[in-house]
Formats: C-alpha cells, structure tokens, sequence
C-alpha cells in the first residue's frame, strides 16, 4: 500500500505503479458490490471485473472507503470485509466521503463518489452496470441520482449499460443533456434499457470502437469538466425476457413504495424484489454487463493512455 501526498488516499501498490508509468487504470465501483447484488455472486463479480480488466491489459482499481482513507485499490479479502454484512458499510456519494473520513468509518461508493475519488487519484475511466438517474415520480419526491451532476462535473469516462430500467429514462436523458454530459452508444444507436438490450430511446452519437471513444474524451476535455457516458448495453441474447421484466418491474416498484423506502434506500430495495421476482434472473443479467462494461472501460483507459503517452 502507498500513501501518496494527496491527503485521505491510500493508494493498492499495483495502482501506484501504474499511474506513475502512465499505464491504463479502471475504476471499479463498490456500492453495486455492497448493496446492489446478493451474496455471494456480488463478490464473485467484483473478482469477474477485476480479471476481465486485467485481461484487457489495465490495472483495475476498486475503490471504497475502510477505517476513512479512500482505498483506491483494495484486495480481495479487502473486498469481502466491506461487503460482510455485520460490518454495516455505509453507501457513500461525493457528500458523505468527508465525513466517512473524519470519523474513520467504512463504505462503499456510488458512481459519484467513485469518480471523485478516481478524479482525485488521476483516473480517467470507470465501469459500473447502471448510472443512477431520475425516479420516475421524481416531479414530486425531486429523487435524481447525485452521479448525474457528478458527471457534470467530475471528468471521468463512465461505462455502463444506460441507467437501471427502473428509472424514469426519458428524464434522465434530459438531465443529462441539461448538464452538458455527452453520451456515446457504444456500437449502437439506441439508449441501452439496463436488463434490456435497447431502452426504445436514440441517441445522438455512436460509437464503434474503443479508440474513438478515447479520443473523444481526449478532445472534449479540453473544452469542458463535464465526464462522458459510454452507454454499452448487454448482448441481446443475453437480456431479459422483456415480458418478465416488465411485470418484475411493475411488481418491484409497487414494492419499494409500500415498503416506505426513502432517499438511498430506495435503489437497493427495488434492485432485490426485481431480483425476487425474477427468480434470480435479474442478477444473472447483471453481472453479466457489469463485467463486459468492465472490458469495455478497459479497453478505453488503453487506448486513452496510449493518446496520452
Ligand atoms: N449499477 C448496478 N447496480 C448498482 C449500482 C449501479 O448494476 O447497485 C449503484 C451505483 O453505485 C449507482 C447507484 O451509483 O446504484 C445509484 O444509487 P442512487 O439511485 O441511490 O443514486
Ligand atoms: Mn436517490
């Protein structure tokens, strides 16, 4: 482990090495570990992403807060200490991690509070399975997700398969045009839906190769703070049964609103009754786009470092 000047960080060896030598590193996010997936497959994907990530020839960096340093990189014991359910790991965004610090307490971070602490560590990329976005009856509740203004000003390029279907995604591809967040369909035309290959929305730009995506980035930050969504939705054959997923979604959402589930908690409750009513489906469907976001992700932080070398 090596602490570096910046302060709070704690930074795996292996990460160090690799940013020092301008080598590609992948942010790996642990609340999709901590709170979104049910044990043990949630540990099993993390180890997935950080095999895959290697395989693409990065250097993965998971990333959490333990005893309040920001761990950027962490091992797989490490991993498991976070996600043991008696050890009550926080769900941290960009806000919490001050306080997660000062009182030296434990969590797992969101997509905004992986990218600020990424940012802050010098990583470019990170991957997760779905960006948070706008509740659907956010008009009156006002529930978005902090990682879509994060991504309006954190400059980080964020793989994931769109935002989980169980949001409000017309909404939230407003937002993320308000905020000025550019988002590039990788190999497709159309907004991924999450467990669905296709959300039914289109977008503006394509993608259609790792390569360019890198150089986009390369070029738009120059000109703004914003990150950017590389939006990589899961193979078709691989997605869910899209009858089974609209009931289970139906089903999932009625659930959390008479469960009184509030702010944070609201996510992780409609992601286990989606898993319950699918018998588990769900989750397969999950993990297997988390871990090809991971290659994905790997794939641009190569070819960004090369543009960068
Ligand atoms: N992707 C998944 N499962 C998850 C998440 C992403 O496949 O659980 C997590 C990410 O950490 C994301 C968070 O930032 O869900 C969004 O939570 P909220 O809606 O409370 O902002
Ligand atoms: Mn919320």
């Amino acid at each position: 482990m090596t602490s570096v000047p910046a302060p709070y960080i704690v930074l795996h060896d292996e990460v160090a090495t690799a940013l020092a030598e301008g080598r590609a590193v992948v942010a790996l996010e642990t609340t999709i570990v901590v709170h979104g997936l049910p044990t043990p497959i949630n540990l099993e994907v993390g180890a997935q992403c950080e095999s895959v990530v290697r395989a693409a020839g990065a250097v993965p960096a998971t990333i959490g807060v333990m005893g309040g340093s920001l761990r950027v990189g962490m091992d797989p014991s490490e991993l498991a200490r976070l996600a043991e359910p008696g050890r009550g790991s926080a769900k941290l965004s960009t806000r919490d991690l001050g306080f997660a610090v000062a009182t030296r307490g434990d969590g797992a971070t969101t997509v905004a509070g992986t990218i600020a602490v990424a940012h802050y560590a010098g990583i470019a990329v990170m991957a997760t399975g779905g960006l948070g976005g706008v509740h659907r009856g956010a008009h009156e509740t006002f529930d978005e997700s902090a990682d879509l203004t994060a991504l309006s000003r954190t400059p980080v390029v964020v793989v994931a398969s769109g935002v989980k279907s169980i949001l409000d995604i017309g909404a939230t591809l407003e937002r993320l045009d308000s905020l000025g967040v550019p988002i590039a369909g990788y190999r497709t035309g159309r907004f991924p839906g999450f467990y669905l290959h296709d959300s039914g929305f289109d977008l503006d730009w394509r993608v259609e190769s790792p390569e360019v995506a890198a150089a986009s980035f390369a070029a738009h930050r120059h000109w703004s703070k914003t990150g950017m969504l590389v939006a990589n939705p899961i193979d078709e054959p691989r997605q869910l049964d899209a009858r089974l997923h609209d009931e289970a979604l139906a089903a999932a959402l009625a659930y959390a609103t008479s469960s009184g589930a509030r702010g944070k908690d609201v996510t992780p409750v409609v992601l286990a009754e989606f898993a319950r009513c699918t018998a588990g489906a769900s989750v397969q469907v999950n993990r297997d786009l988390v871990v090809s976001n991971a290659t994905v992700a790997a794939q641009i932080a190569v070819a960004l470092a090369a543009l960068d070398a």
